[in-house]
């Protein structure tokens, strides 16, 4: 039976992570932060909180790391632990750079003495790309990040290729495209649509408030993108790669495919800061811009080519934006009910 440990076990990917090699027959184990009150909603909801071993574990912790990597003798080790909110990293940029960063070093540099056979996986970011230097990105593309979470994710990017270049470990980094599902947290923006939405639908008044709604992201779905984590460890070589679905979408059509959904017809009316959506069935406004959520530097457009993770892994997305907006929206619907 193979072991695996993942930090972040409790985000939305470590639960997906945790059934996929749950339901391959590892051994899994995870990290789990010191809080006042535990729960495991996710792990909860997808039917393995009893199923998985937990370690008290906090990435800024040296000695946790050392620990946990000398203790649970894992064969893979899945990074996934970070201050993922892209938006909250110019209030916390040092913290940002350390949990996200600073902390993948002390990760390889302990399995580097410790445990130097384990293969090791980075959640890498498509917000590394920025302000895009090249349409669709691949794994070649300039990175030009525009977030202390971009920049403390390069650095942990960076570090993982060295880490395999100067020492021969098999580590490889996923470039992955923003990835959602109904265990999406709740202040990104498609759960913070459909839970509006469900809210709304279910006799709500306040209409959900948005930043810029002409950004453009590459949304997939996190189960689909957890298997190709799990594929890149499988390789005889590790490699860095994209994934992402080749398709991109505006703020305001994943707001239109979540709202058609819950049964609403919107009518979209005015432009930046006066922008608006109502509900034509019942007139309700659903939707006001709040200038509150717009960020110091953005990211307008992301838009990836798989093809290397196609071609190598085998790997294809297999849920659609339209589908993964109904998936979410529907979620939530019902969860309210
Ligand atoms: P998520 O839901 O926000 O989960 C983040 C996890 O990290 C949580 O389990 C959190 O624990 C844990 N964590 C945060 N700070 C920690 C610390 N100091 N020590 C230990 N654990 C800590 O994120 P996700 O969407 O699953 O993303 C997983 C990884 O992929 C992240 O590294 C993210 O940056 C990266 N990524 C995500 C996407 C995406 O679209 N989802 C795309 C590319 C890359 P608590 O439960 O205690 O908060
Ligand atoms: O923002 C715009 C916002 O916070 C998406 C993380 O998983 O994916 C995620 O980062 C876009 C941005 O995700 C609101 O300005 C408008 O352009 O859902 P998000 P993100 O920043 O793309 C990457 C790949 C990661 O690696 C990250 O860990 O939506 N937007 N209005 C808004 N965003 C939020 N959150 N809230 C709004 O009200």
């Amino acid at each position: 039976m193979k072991k695996a440990f993942i930090t972040g076990i409790t985000g939305q990917d470590g639960a997906y992570l945790a059934k996929l090699l749950l339901d391959k027959g590892y051994e899994v184990h995870g990290g789990v932060r010191r809080i006042s009150q535990p729960e495991l909603p996710r792990l909860e909801q997808l039917g393995v909180a009893g199923d998985v071993h937990l370690h008290e574990f906090d990435l800024t912790e040296m000695n946790n790391v050392f620990r946990v990597i000398r203790d649970v003798e894992m064969d893979e080790f899945y990074n996934l632990a970070a201050q993922s909110f892209v938006g909250a990293s110019w209030d916390l940029p040092i913290y940002t750079a350390d949990v996200d960063g600073m902390a993948v070093v002390r990760i390889l540099d302990t399995l580097r003495s410790v445990r130097p056979e384990t293969r090791f996986y980075q959640a890498s970011t498509s917000e590394m790309f920025g302000l895009v230097q090249e349409v669709p990105q691949k794994e070649t593309t300039r990175l030009y990040p525009r977030s202390p979470y971009g920049v403390a994710k390069v650095y942990g990017h960076y570090i993982t290729m060295n880490y395999r270049e100067s020492f021969g470990m098999h580590a490889s980094s996923g470039i992955l495209f923003n990835h959602e599902s109904p265990l999406r947290g709740k202040e990104f923006v498609t759960r913070k649509i459909t839970l509006g939405l469900a809210k709304l639908a279910h006799g709500g008044s306040d209409p959900i408030e948005l930043g810029n709604m002409d950004a453009q992201r590459d949304w997939g779905f996190a189960g689909d993108y957890v298997e190709g984590m799990w594929r890149m460890l499988q390789q005889p070589q590790a490699d860095d790669y994209v994934l992402a679905t080749n398709v991109t979408t505006s703020i305001r059509d994943f707001f239109t495919y979540a709202a058609e959904a819950v049964g609403m017809d919107l009518a979209w009316e005015g432009e930046g800061e006066a922008e608006t959506a109502t509900d034509r069935k019942t007139g309700r406004q659903v939707m006001k811009v709040n200038p509150k959520f717009y960020r110091p530097a953005e990211v307008e457009l992301l838009i990836g080519d798989a093809s290397k993770a196609r071609e190598k892994l085998g790997w294809e997305p297999r849920v659609q934006i339209r589908e993964l907006a109904a998936m979410m929206a529907k979620s939530d619907y019902d969860a309210l009910r």
